[in-house]
Parts: structure tokens; sequence; C-alpha cells
């Protein structure tokens, strides 16, 4: 089991829960299936437990994730900022789940969830978590948060008031976190909580269809047009990287979450053990890293791109223009060389 919560801990947030009377519960910008599985589980949670709750997150679901159960209670903060402004504003208590700082929810959200009166509750496997939170239940060797949310739910109130609805949904978390249970941290707890949780009532299979198994054709077209032209590989670096610019994905009518699984494709190539992707986007370039050895691309994304994530996959955004970014990039791959070889 990942670490686990004080006698303290356990009953700071059991107390923080009940005398609650209105909960919110988020996760980051660009939510990902364990963002997204993450705060739909503990939002199912409390209200199973009657509590008044609102599930924000910064920005939408792309389309693989809109089925999950809870979907249907989100309050987008882009779209529905005055909603989404109002809870923040009379909770007594949030959930920040699968982020350790709240400029992870872009800079918008960021001023409300600083201005609130309510107090925090981390749950979060990323490094370095904000020392914000009344109790914070970080684990960075956790795959996933929403394995965390499972031990929560567990130490804090036991594993049976985990119905199948949250099951689906912790799931998801730990399924796309992990990589389909391929990533190193996945541990024989991984597989433990998997095994509750299909004894709970997971459908499993289903949610592999839903995530893996709804591609659209322009989707597909996007992906096969970045594989074999955009697709470049730095031999003396055992690097590979992709780019596509905001005219690219324009042309195969891109939609959020689309090009998620190409830095690992890029990774995937044999003898390759640092792998990157820039998307353009309106106003800046979002850069992802992956890496297979013990590269540390957590520190690369911290130390020169002012990004972060664990350390073998990391984030990062720049105003650099894309040609510059990938410049950039090319630059510190010499520059990093023997440790990428070496890893
Ligand atoms: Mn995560």
């Amino acid at each position: 089991m990942p670490k686990k919560l004080s006698t303290e801990e356990i009953s700071l947030a059991q107390a923080l829960v009940s005398k609650a009377n209105r909960i919110v519960v988020t996760s980051h910008k660009n939510p990902d299936g364990d963002a997204a599985g993450s705060a739909f589980s503990m939002s199912l949670f409390l209200a199973s437990i009657g509590k008044n709750v609102t599930t924000i997150l910064p920005d939408g679901l792309p389309e693989f994730l809109q089925w999950l159960p809870g979907y249907e209670r989100l309050v987008q903060f882009d779209t529905q900022t005055e909603e989404a402004k109002a809870a923040i504003d009379e909770a007594d208590l949030i959930f920040v789940l699968d982020y350790n700082a709240l400029h992870r929810t872009g800079t918008d959200m960021q001023v409300v969830l600083e201005n609130a009166t309510a107090q925090f509750i981390l749950i979060d496997h990323h490094q370095m978590p904000g020392d914000f939170a009344v109790v914070t239940y970080s684990d960075t060797s956790a795959c996933s948060t929403a394995e965390l949310v499972y031990h929560f739910i567990e130490q804090c109130y036991g594993s049976e008031k985990i119905d199948q609805n949250m099951a689906q949904n912790i799931y998801c978390g730990i399924m796309t976190d992990s990589g389909s249970f391929r990533f190193p941290s996945v541990t024989p707890d991984t597989h433990r909580v998997v095994a509750s949780l299909i004894e709970k009532g997971l459908d499993h299979a289903l949610v592999h269809r839903q995530v893996y198994d709804t591609n659209m054709l322009d989707r597909l077209k996007l992906i096969g047009y970045a594989l074999s032209q955009k697709l470049e590989i730095i031999d003396d670096s055992l690097t590979a990287y992709i780019s596509l610019s905001s005219d690219e994905l324009r042309r195969h009518n891109h939609r959020q979450g689309d090009t998620e699984s190409l830095v690992n494709q890029a990774l995937s190539i044999k003898g390759v053990k640092l792998a990157a992707f820039f998307r353009e986007t309106n106003h800046e370039v979002k850069l992802s890293f992956r890496s297979k050895g013990s590269f540390d691309v957590n520190k690369f994304a911290r130390d020169n791109w002012n990004g972060g994530g664990h350390m073998n996959a990391a984030g990062a955004a720049t105003t650099l223009s894309l040609p510059e970014a990938i410049q950039k990039f090319k630059r510190l791959v010499q520059q990093y060389r023997l440790e990428i070889i070496n890893s």
C-alpha cells in the first residue's frame, strides 16, 4: 500500500468533511483520465455520504471521458465561470486532486481558489506538493491519484463505501495514468485495488472500450499524418520528437485529447530513450516529455521549461514560437546527450 495517513490526519480529514456544508472537488487544467476519474469518484463518494458537492474542472473533458459517472454534475470553470466562482466562494472545504499547486488550474481559476475562505485537502502523486492544504495526502510513487483516492476513502471511511460508479472512475484514473498497467509505478497494491474494484462491480472492459476504442476517423488520420510526416529522430541522442502546428491541427479537425498518445508512440521506437511532443495552440506551445529509463523528464521540464510532472512523464508550456521551441529542445538534447544515452 502507498503511504498511509496518520491517525491524526484521518481524524482531521473526517472532521473537515463532517463539518463542511458545501464541498468543492477540483482537478487540473486539460483534465486527463486520472484528473476526471479522481474528481468524479471523490464527488460521488461525498454525495453518497450526504454532502453538498460541486465538481469543478478548469476546462472541458475530451469526448472519451464524457461518459464517466458523475460527468453530468460537472461545472466547467471556463464556460460556467459565475457558477463555479460562487461555488468556490461559498465552499467550506475544497479537494485538490491530481495537482500540486493552484496555478495548475490556470490563471483565472487560481485567483479564485487563492481567495477562497475554504480549507483544502490535497490528494496527489506529483512531485513537490504545495503546503496550502490542511491535509496533504501525497505519494509520488503512486501510479495515479485515483489509487490514492481509493486509499483515502478506505482509510477514512472504509472501502465498502466505494460503489460501482466510483469504481469505474477510479479504474479509469489508474488505467490511463499507468499506461494500462505497464509503467514501473504499478505495484502489487495497484492490482489489489483493481481486484477490489472488480468485486464492487467494475466493468473494466467497458472502461477500456470507452477510453481507447472510440477513435474518430479525423483523429486516426491526424495520428497517421503525425507519425508518417512529422516524426523526427535525433539519432546520436536516442531522442524522437513530433510537432504539430495549429494549422496542421486545424486541417485535421483536431479536438481536445486527439494527440494524447503521440508522445508515447514516439517513445515506443526501439532504442529511443527520450521523446517529446510539441503542440501549437493560439497563444503558446504545449510540450510533453516521456522517457524510458532513468532520464528524469520532470527535472528536465522544471529546469528548462518551467514545467514538471513525474520522472518518466512531464509537461510544460512556452510562449516561444513553435520553431523556436523545437530549436531550444534540440540544443538541450545535445547538452544532455550523455545523460540520455547512459540513462
Ligand atoms: Mn495523475
